[in-house]
């Protein structure tokens, strides 16, 4: 089924923070959508349960230049 994993992305300070963690968060294999909400701070990314590794979504995170914490 799907899923979806939340992550908390410190230092998201514009649009363009948002955009750039969102495209970057899509080209992890796996992931269907990736939504950054810049008001909270948090990141919602949808993907297939269990096949995407939180490890590579924060990869994907810190790729695009920001850092990810996570929230349970
Ligand atoms: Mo503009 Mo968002 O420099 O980092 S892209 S604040």
């Amino acid at each position: 089924p799907e899923a979806a994993s939340e992550l908390a992305v410190a230092g998201m300070t514009c649009a363009s923070c948002t955009g750039r963690v969102e495209r970057l968060l899509r080209r992890v294999p796996g992931v269907r959508e990736a939504s950054a909400n810049l008001a909270t701070g948090r990141v919602t990314v949808r993907h297939p349960a269990g096949l995407v590794p939180l490890d590579a979504l924060e990869a994907a995170v810190r790729e695009a230049g920001y850092e990810p914490r996570r929230v349970s």
